[in-house]
């Protein structure tokens, strides 16, 4: 057992939310772990409206669990992504690089919840005058598009901030991660990277087999003078990004050498020249196991860590 407030919001067993990841996180990964007893949400990136609803239909045909759909709010498709998910009516919502707030209204009349991933304190704070359901704060420890704070500092900051519930995410792999975000007064985790390595999750194995195989400093974080700062796994690409950006290259020619490049990766399995995003706990990854055992592992740990403590410490 190890419940929060976390678990009657979403109406879920365990207090762990899998990362919506564009071409990552798919149907039958957000089912698997949904039906673990956690909340898989399906990613959906830069992708077509379309697409999204036969993922929507498909994960429902999976699990009777509730289930998330992130939405990626630079997509060109956001507003239409947006209108599929009303009209589906799925159970929860989460955000990414941007302010859902103009959505919030049309989404709780429709029962869906929504849970904006934010690095920021004041993002945090507008949401909540939004009326969202609780806010992902998200540390530059997480893979993909990420903002300038640490998990160990931002989220305290944005518990004190908000009255809402506050899910941790960036830097966390396992029970010690888990425990720790409560500590820091977060409600529970998203974890994206530990669910990388899944067996139900789709990706390449060429992927999979690269993250096993990374050390704790092999992510770096490129396109800081884009405005759109990125982690991902150290390659060729990176080092070619890297090399662009010492030498003053335009936002425009950045953004085309990474176009396509992370479907190459996560689809194709170019871990060379693709965008390998991942997190900084991408070391931590040993193995490829079924959703139901992370979770479990994880929940096991916290709940042992939980008990062990009070024998650990003198606290009076
Ligand atoms: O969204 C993410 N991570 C992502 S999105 C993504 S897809 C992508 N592909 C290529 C280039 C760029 C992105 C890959 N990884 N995480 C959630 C997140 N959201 N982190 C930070 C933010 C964020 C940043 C600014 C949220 C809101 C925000 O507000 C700006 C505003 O408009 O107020």
């Amino acid at each position: 057992m190890l419940r929060t407030v976390l678990c009657d919001l979403l109406g879920v067993r365990y207090p762990i939310m899998q990362g919506g990841m564009a071409w990552v996180s798919e149907a039958r990964l957000a089912a698997a772990v949904s039906e673990a007893g956690g909340l898989g949400i399906i990613g959906t990136g830069n992708a077509p409206p379309d697409w999204v609803r036969e993922q929507v239909r498909l994960v429902r045909e999976l699990t009777d669990r509730p289930f998330g759909v992130n939405v990626m709010l630079r997509s060109p498709f956001a507003e239409e992504v947006i209108g599929v998910l009303l009209e589906e009516r799925v159970p929860v919502v989460t955000t990414g690089a941007g302010n859902p707030g103009k959505y919030v209204e049309e989404f709780r009349r429709r029962g869906t919840k929504v849970l904006p991933v934010v690095s920021s304190v004041a993002l945090a704070q507008r949401l909540e005058r939004a009326g969202v359901d609780a806010v992902i704060a998200e540390g530059l420890e997480s893979g993909g598009h990420i903002g300038e704070i640490t998990t160990m500092a931002l989220v305290p900051q944005v518990v004190d901030a908000v009255r809402i519930p506050v899910v941790a995410a960036g830097g966390i792999f396992d029970g010690r991660g888990l425990v720790a975000a409560l500590a820091l007064g977060a409600a529970g985790v998203q974890m994206g990277t530990r669910f990388m390595s899944a067996e139900e999750c789709q990706i390449h194995p060429r992927v999979k087999e690269f993250l096993i195989r990374a050390r704790d400093r092999d992510t770096v974080v490129t396109g800081r003078s884009t405005g759109h700062p990125v982690r991902v796994l150290r390659n060729k690409l990176a080092r070619e990004f890297e090399l662009l950006e010492s030498r003053g290259a335009s936002v425009e020619e950045l953004e085309a050498l990474g176009a396509g490049r992370l479907r190459a990766a996560m689809v194709e399995g170019d871990v060379e020249y693709g965008s390998v995003m991942a997190g900084q706990v991408a070391a931590m990854v040993r193995k490829i196991q079924p959703a139901r055992e992370i979770i479990q592992e994880v929940v096991g740990e916290a709940a042992a860590i939980l008990r062990r403590l009070p024998g650990l410490v003198e606290a009076r």
